[in-house]
């Protein structure tokens, strides 16, 4: 993952909840709504490429789940077992959503609501939702294009809603429909997943009413590769921080904590946080005793002095979201 700074479309993970549909560019229709019906507007793919400037932005997508694994070695949890690999990051190319929705009166608007063109077998469609501050800070796209090329099929063809810093789940894909709305999506993934708990609350006693829907993502950090070499550990990962934080550095320890050394940054786009929304490549080289197996640990910290918890176990949740604790691997030196 750390080899390129953009991940190659046909590696950049994908994650659908429902079956991936098939949409024409001759078919496709945008919709824009108001949740009382009042007024309904269509865009078709032309007018979506013509009418409004295209924009190009650099932001990862990160699922809310990813890491999820690390966190169920504490305690089991349901969920796909994630490792690191449920982040990517690339250069979209598309149109803001602002663009789309200053002309209308927002006035009492909230949230503002996207469908997908996929559908549950009881025909309702994917849904997800930002806050309207968000959709109008000119950082939402709707993508076409993805790292130069056509946006790829799995990945949302021939629209998806880019909402940087933001969790992957309210990035909807095959994008179909927007109500604008004083309320959150009443979608599944709104209201029913994709929030934390405190790390004592289990399928019993869970209220997902309770909890807000996750947004912006915390700091994270993994490392992606080592290679022992003279007496130094080697090593390379990613960093990100959602909300358009930058990385500002990396932490790397291999005796738990007593000494630690800085990783070097290698690279990142040079957009100002809080509109920084790609992630950072770094590289380490740590000194390394006589020892067989060596236990490294990395963490990273952000523009906002936000580092990562150093354990999954005090941050523990039943769907394992914002599994962001130090990443820890074990080295062999034979
Ligand atoms: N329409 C639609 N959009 C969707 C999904 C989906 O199932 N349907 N999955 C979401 C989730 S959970 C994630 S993590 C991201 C994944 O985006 P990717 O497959 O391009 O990596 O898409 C989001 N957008
Ligand atoms: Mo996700």
């Amino acid at each position: 993952m750390a080899k390129h700074f953009y991940t190659p479309n046909e590696w950049f993970y994908i994650r659908n909840h429902l079956p991936a549909p098939d949409v024409s560019a001759e078919d496709y229709e945008l919709d824009v709504a108001f949740d009382d019906g009042n007024e309904e507007i269509t865009f078709n793919l032309s007018d979506l490429k013509t009418k409004f400037e295209k924009v190009e932005m650099t932001s990862s997508i990160q699922c809310g789940g990813n890491r999820r694994a690390e966190m169920n070695e504490i305690k089991p949890i349901k969920g796909l077992m994630w490792k690191g690999g449920a982040i990517g990051n690339a250069k979209w190319g598309g149109v803001r959503l602002f663009e789309i929705l200053k002309d209308y009166n927002l006035t009492g608007i909230k949230h503002v609501q996207f469908e997908g063109y996929d559908e549950g077998s009881d025909g309702s469609p994917y849904g997800a939702s930002i806050p309207i501050e968000k959709a109008m800070s000119g950082n939402v796209l709707l993508a076409y294009e993805m790292n130069d090329e056509i946006l790829p099929r799995d990945h949302g063809y021939p629209i998806r809603v880019v909402a940087t810093g933001i969790v992957g789940a309210r990035n909807v894909k095959w994008f179909k429909r927007i109500v604008l709305s004083e309320e959150e999506s009443h979608s599944h993934w709104q209201r029913s997943d994709y929030k934390g708990f405190n790390p004592s609350v289990d399928w019993s006693n869970v209220d997902f009413t309770k909890s807000p829907s996750v947004q912006n993502m915390p700091v994270t950090s993994v490392i992606c590769w080592s290679k022992i070499d003279n007496g130094q550990l080697i090593l390379n990962g990613y960093a990100w921080a959602g909300g358009g934080n930058r990385i500002i550095r990396i932490d790397l320890t291999t005796d738990k904590g007593e000494n630690w050394f800085e990783g070097t940054l290698n690279e990142q786009t040079d957009d100002p946080e809080p509109k920084h929304f790609g992630w950072s490549l770094w590289s380490a080289s740590v000194p390394i005793s006589e020892q067989k197996e060596i236990e490294v640990w990395c963490k990273a910290v952000d523009s906002n002095y936000n580092s990562q918890p150093e354990s999954f176990k005090n941050i523990w949740n039943l769907r394992g979201i914002n599994s962001n604790a130090y990443h820890r691997i074990k080295v062999k030196s034979s």
